[in-house]
């Protein structure tokens, strides 16, 4: 029998971080078998007194929030960074014990002030302010900081600990990691073939049609051929776009469409408000030639058969490289054949 994709272990080359990753499709060819068990999803009061991002709620500190009415954004109370870290007396330390001392800062973005909903149960016009302040977020912070990161982490199942729509944003003076390697590998596309990689990624994608869940006349969403995660997505603009405040008005309406499309589908998956973490990649600011970065987001959920059977990146994950069963090809037709209407607009009875 000749080598198959759909059947035998192969490795996939991820050319936007420069990684390997290992798919065992032969171990999915057992019957899919997607009980649907509950989550322990409750329903949520639209306000929750106990809540420290609900309008007029107090945070930790003194904050009291304001009886804000869309996004809301305020400095994150405990910090991951600093804006006035001591740079004096900071050596580079030893060659096996180097560090370096670094400056940002970190934010809240409260999507609502309503405590029960979620980006995919919120009108598109409701979103769309949600895009406006990620794109003014970055507009704000790239002045000062190399790297500003806008994300949401979503669900007790990626660590969130508020069920209250939000994302964060933590812009430092520094290219983290995942920043640094996506930069190398754009550049060295662009200078090789004079192109972006992730549009010509994206026009053979469209070609070939296995792998997207969604599109509009600005976007397209779809499982990368590179998934780690089993119900990873990648969303992109189909133009050159450097990061958030380029997007025009109609590339902003078409997003908040597109987000909450695919988010729908996320949730409808095992009818479960689906966590997930998600973040924004655009060009580092600084000074330089960015012309190589396409603004793109990522979508990582954790979970892999039902709401709760997550996986776990444990064994040879951790101590060899990430390894998945499905491939990006099954996840992206399952995704596509699910309903478009959110699974709570159900009607009942
Ligand atoms: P999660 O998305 O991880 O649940 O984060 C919520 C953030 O809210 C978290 O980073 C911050 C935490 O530091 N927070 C405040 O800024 N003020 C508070 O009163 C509680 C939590
Ligand atoms: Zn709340």
């Amino acid at each position: 029998m000749p080598f198959d994709v759909e059947m035998h272990p192969h490795r996939r080359y991820n050319p936007l971080a420069g990684e390997w990753i290992l798919v065992s499709p032969h171990r999915t060819l057992r019957p899919w078998q997607g009980q649907r068990e509950d989550a322990g999803d409750k329903p949520r009061p639209a306000y929750d007194p106990g809540c420290y991002l609900c309008p007029g709620n107090r945070r930790a500190g003194d904050a009291v929030n304001p009886d804000y009415t869309g996004a809301f954004v305020f400095t994150n109370d405990f910090s991951a960074l600093l804006p006035d870290t001591p740079l004096e007396g900071a050596a580079s330390g030893k060659e096996l014990f180097r560090y370096e001392p670094v400056r940002g800062l970190c934010r809240v973005i409260c999507f609502s002030p309503r405590h029960d909903l979620t980006l995919p149960e919120m009108e598109e016009s409701q979103i769309v302010p949600v895009i406006e302040t990620w794109a003014d977020q970055v507009a704000d912070l790239s002045h000062e900081y190399r790297w500003v990161q806008v994300f949401e982490n979503k669900g007790g199942a990626m660590g969130c600990s508020n069920p209250h729509p939000h994302g964060q944003v933590w812009a430092g003076d520094f290219l983290p990691r995942i920043a640094e390697q996506e930069d190398a590998c754009q550049k060295a596309y662009a200078e090789r073939r004079g192109r972006l990689l992730l549009l010509d990624y994206l026009d053979q994608e469209r070609e070939r049609r296995e792998r997207i869940v969604e599109e509009n006349s600005h976007w397209t969403l779809l499982v990368p051929y590179w998934a780690v995660w089993p119900y990873e997505m990648l969303l992109l603009p189909r133009r050159p776009v450097g990061h958030l405040p380029e997007l025009t008005p109609d590339e902003r309406a078409a997003l908040a469409s597109i987000l909450r499309k695919g988010l729908i589908r996320y949730d409808n998956l095992f009818e479960t408000s689906f966590p997930y973490s998600m973040g924004w990649h655009g060009d580092p600011s600084g000074e330089g030639d960015r012309s190589h970065w396409q603004l793109h987001a990522h979508f990582y959920p954790p979970l892999l058969r039902s709401a709760t059977i997550r996986k776990f990146m444990v064994g040879y994950e951790m101590l060899a490289e990430p390894q998945r069963d499905l491939t990006a090809e099954q996840v992206a037709q399952k995704l596509r054949e699910l309903p478009e209407e959110h699974y709570k607009e159900k009607p009942t009875g």
